[in-house]
Formats: structure tokens, C-alpha cells, sequence
């Protein structure tokens, strides 16, 4: 089997310390938070960052920090979201691309998201794309409902997105696609071929879709941004021991587990 691309979603726009203290936030706790994923396992980090009070930014500065605390002592592929959190204007999610990453979240589409929705229209989706083209940062596809799917494909038509494809199959975000076995895969089977994808399930589902993405040849991204027990109960005390827990499940399934060199092949990313 192909080597699992495990991604280590570290933060987060929405949490807070109240729901969990183990949340990393500053600029530093960031940065180790992600170094320790890879360290466990994973290839990928997915990135938002918080300013000196804790809330989500979209400050490139403050990117730029992370990347080059992290970048200073891994190879990791670094993504950083462009999703920001509900309520960020436009021009302030194409900030983070100025910290030059490796690649950078992109929803192609717009999502109710609780009780709020989360605003993806066409033209915005299709500059963002086009920003991530310019400076060669090679967009991840996320995929929060079916018609998605499908979006980022017409991205892929028009020139915007280059094969080859990633995508992230975002399920169990409320108004969102439901994290059911027979929802991840109606999506998976939608790939188009030659596309890699990833399934990222909320809370509880975590695990069990990451189990699902790992026997199909799939990939899996796990992380406080999406879930922040280890098991019920039980809080993770750290992103490192969320990727341990993936890591461990995908060798008693035989799947190897890619290194961020071996998931840069993958992804086709120069580094
Ligand atoms: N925080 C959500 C509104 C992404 O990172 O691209 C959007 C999000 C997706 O987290
Ligand atoms: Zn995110």
C-alpha cells in the first residue's frame, strides 16, 4: 500500500483554552506543537495562528514566526489555512500565502457551519486559487459537503488548480456532510483518478473515518482543530499524542506511514 500522509491540524480557529489547556497559542507553543506532531508521525502540519490574546489571525507576521521556528528544525510540509475563522473579511485569508508555504487549505465552496456560515463564493474561491498558482503554493481541496467536490474539479478545468489534485474530505461539521462510512465513500469514489485525498472528521468521528481513509488507500489528517480526546473522556494532552494514536492504528493495518519527503513525492511539492 501506498504510505499514509498523516496531517496534524495543531490549532484551529475556534477553540479555546476553556475547552481544552492543552491548546497550543502563542507563536512558540504553535511551532512545538506542530515539530512534536511531525516527530510522532506526521508528514503534514495544518496551520491557523492566534495572536498575543489567543484569537485567530490572519497576520502573515505572525505566520512567517511559526513557519520559520518550525522550518528551522523539521522538514514537515507546512499548509497554512486560508478558511481563517467565520467572520474574516477576504482580503485578510490571502495574508497567510504571504508566509510562503507549502500549501494552503482552500474550500471551494460556501457551508453553513453551526449556526453560522462559512463564505466561499466562486470568485473568491477562484482568486485564492489563482494567488496559490502565482506563488506556487500547492492548494489542499477542502471538501465541507458534496457539491464541493465537483467545485474544486471545475478549478482543475479552468487552469487554476494543477494535477495533481489533493483534496480534504471534511466530514461531521454541523451543516456540513454527516461522518458516516457510506458519505466518505460516496466522496472517495468521486476522486478523480490520478487525485490524492485525506478525510478529516470532527470529534468523535476522527479515528474511526482515519480508520476507514487508511484500509482504502486514502490519507488522514488528525489534531485538536478537529477533536481533542484521545478517547472519550479523555483529553489529548498533546497533537503529538493524537498522530501517535493515528500512527499506532495504521501499523496494526499494515499501512506505512510517509515521511514528509516520501508524502512530498506523494503531493508532488518541491520542497
Ligand atoms: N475555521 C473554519 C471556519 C480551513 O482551515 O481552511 C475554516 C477552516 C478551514 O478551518
Ligand atoms: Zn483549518
Amino acid at each position: 500500500m501506498n504510505p499514509l500522509i498523516l496531517t496534524c491540524a495543531v490549532v484551529g480557529a475556534e477553540l479555546t483554552r476553556e475547552q481544552t489547556p492543552y491548546l497550543p497559542l502563542s507563536p512558540e507553543e504553535i511551532a512545538d506543537s506542530a515539530i512534536e506532531a511531525a516527530e510522532a508521525g506526521a508528514a503534514m502540519v495544518h496551520l491557523h495562528v492566534r495572536d498575543s490574546q489567543g484569537r485567530p489571525t490572519c497576520d502573515e507576521k505572525v505566520f512567517s514566526e511559526v513557519l520559520e521556528k518550525i522550518r528551522h528544525r523539521s522538514d514537515v510540509i507546512i499548509q497554512v489555512s486560508t478558511g481563517g475563522a467565520i467572520g474574516d473579511t477576504e482580503v485578510d485569508r490571502f495574508r497567510p500565502l504571504e508566509a510562503a508555504p507549502d500549501m494552503a487549505s482552500l474550500t471551494t465552496g460556501s457551508v453553513n457551519f453551526g449556526s453560522e456560515v462559512f463564505f466561499n463564493p466562486r470568485p473568491f474561491v477562484e482568486s485564492l486559487a489563482k494567488a496559490m498558482l502565482e506563488k506556487g503554493i500547492k492548494p489542499e481541496l477542502e471538501v465541507f459537503d458534496a457539491a464541493m467536490l465537483e467545485n474544486g474539479m471545475a478549478l482543475a478545468a479552468k487552469g487554476l488548480v494543477l494535477p495533481p489534485l489533493h483534496f480534504d474530505l471534511v466530514l461531521g461539521v454541523p451543516g456540513g456532510i454527516a461522518a458516516t462510512e457510506r458519505n466518505l465513500r460516496f466522496l472517495a469514489e468521486g476522486i478523480p483518478s490520478g487525485a490524492t485525498w485525506s478525510v478529516a472528521a470532527v470529534g468523535r468521528h476522527q479515528f474511526p473515518m482515519a480508520e476507514l481513509a487508511i484500509k482504502w488507500g486514502g490519507h488522514a489528517r488528525v489534531g485538536m482543530e478537529d477533536n481533542i480526546f484521545l478517547e472519550k473522556g479523555v483529553l489529548a494532552k498533546s497533537n503529538a499524542e493524537l498522530v501517535a494514536k493515528a500512527v499506532k492504528m495504521a501499523r496494526e493495518l499494515g499501512r506505512p506511514i510517509a515521511t514528509p519527503a516520501q508524502a512530498r513525492n506523494l503531493l508532488q511539492i518541491k520542497k
